[in-house]
């Protein structure tokens, strides 16, 4: 594939997780979506990103696989340093224009660090906040310093709603704040009536289906899934479908037992196609404590479901409230239960949240839309020309 735009291709690193977690989803998409364009992309990460395992082969596409090194003496695995050390010999002998840090621990943090080591301040560093990186793990004693020392050290700091953007800004005592850039879908992935999975196997004709996609961490509240779910049960038939795995699964499938719910409950565990559940599911619910985006919301709407979450953090720039969903107080599973009902019970209201979710998805967070944005960005901080009005030759998923 040759040049598309006028700014020369870049040569870039991704440091992220590799695991199903959102932010790793985003940076291994971002990565994939940038190489498709004609960028070299080095993924930097412990485990093969799981969004590459399903990868088409791209030539201008890396995966590092990082070495780990165990030694009796050494009281715990030492991965951080591991991928410091990593990341440095990838600058090297790459000679990176610059590196998209996603998540500040561990990833900004060794990035930094191996900037330093290789004493080359021609890599540029980029680091994007996720969430829990900037509300509870960077905030502790045990990584505040090294975060905040990190984001110092970055070029250029990007946050994925102004919700965290403001946090990042006020938690670590920035200069200046975050450059916000939402998260982005696959619209043509995520769309709806892409129905491959036969509805029977989950529900009888006249149930709905309510579905719950998340890691089922604490702050995901997945018992209020439950407890909402019980309610909605009593005056619509229906089924509530549960994806993911994490420690929150065992409480929430415990909480379905004593409610005696369980044979309507399905708790599915990970799940790699995960569109095939949105195009069966009626309503998503998230009722988290906070989210600083909430990728789910988002997949769900780009597939024509309704959303109903909580409000007050960054879901509500992602959801429209009486539009493309409802969002209801941290905790009030009755009001959750009543907003689902009101979508389960009203068809036209539903199908209408429906096509608004989609568009909303289709204008604001298309993937499209977001690496140009990411882009416009790179070559700012790396100091080439701006991307060229002209659309890249490359064919985008439909958006
Ligand atoms: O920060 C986390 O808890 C982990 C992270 C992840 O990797 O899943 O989730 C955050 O980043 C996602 C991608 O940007 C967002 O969609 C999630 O809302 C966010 N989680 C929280 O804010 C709890």
């Amino acid at each position: 594939m040759g040049m598309n735009h006028k700014g020369r291709l870049l040569n870039i690193g991704i440091a992220c997780f590799g695991s199903h977690g959102g932010s790793g989803v985003i940076a291994t998409e971002l990565g994939k979506a940038l190489a498709r364009l004609g960028h070299r992309v080095h993924f930097l990460s412990p485990q093969l990103p799981f969004r590459l395992q399903q990868a088409e082969f791209m030539e201008n596409l890396f995966y590092h696989e990082v070495e780990q090194f165990h030694y009796d003496v050494f009281p715990a695995p030492m991965l951080g340093l591991d991928l410091a050390s990593h990341i440095a010999k990838v600058i090297r002998q790459e000679a990176l224009d610059l590196i998209h840090a996603h998540y500040i621990v561990p990833h900004a943090i060794v990035a930094a660090l191996a900037r330093l080591v290789t004493k080359n301040s021609r890599t540029k560093l980029i680091t994007t906040v996720h969430g829990t990186d900037v509300t509870l793990v960077g905030r502790t004693t045990s990584f505040y310093e090294l975060s905040q020392w990190a984001l110092e050290q970055s070029d250029a700091v990007t946050a994925v709603s102004s919700w965290l953007a403001q946090r990042a800004e006020k938690g670590f005592a920035l200069n200046s704040p975050p450059t916000v850039i939402y998260n982005f879908v696959d619209c043509s992935r995520f769309r709806p009536g892409s129905r491959r999975l036969p509805r029977e196997c989950f529900a009888l004709p006249h149930e709905k289906i309510l579905l719950h996609v998340s890691n089922f961490r604490p702050v995901k509240r997945v018992r209020d899934v439950v407890g909402t779910f019980n309610i909605v049960r009593k005056s619509v038939p229906a089924k509530l479908i549960l994806i993911g795995d994490g420690p929150e699964r065992a409480h929430a499938e415990k909480l379905a037992n004593r409610l005696k719910i369980s044979q309507d409950t399905i708790f599915l565990g990970k799940y790699p196609n995960i569109e095939d559940f949105y195009s069966l599911a009626d309503a998503l619910i998230l009722p988290s404590e906070y989210e600083s985006f909430g990728m789910a919301a988002l997949e769900a709407m780009a597939s024509g479901v309704p959303v109903v979450g909580t409000a007050g953090s960054g879901l509500s720039e992602v959801v429209e409230h009486g539009k493309t969903g409802f969002l209801c107080p941290v905790g009030d599973v009755r009001a959750m239960a009543e907003a689902v009902t009101q979508i389960f019970t009203d068809r036209e209201l539903a199908s209408k949240m429906g096509r608004a979710g989609r568009l909303r998805a289709q204008r604001l967070f298309s993937e499209r839309r977001i690496i140009r944005q990411y882009l416009d960005l790179y070559y700012e901080i790396v100091g080439l020309a701006a991307l060229a009005d002209s659309q890249p030759e490359v064919s985008w998923p439909m958006d």
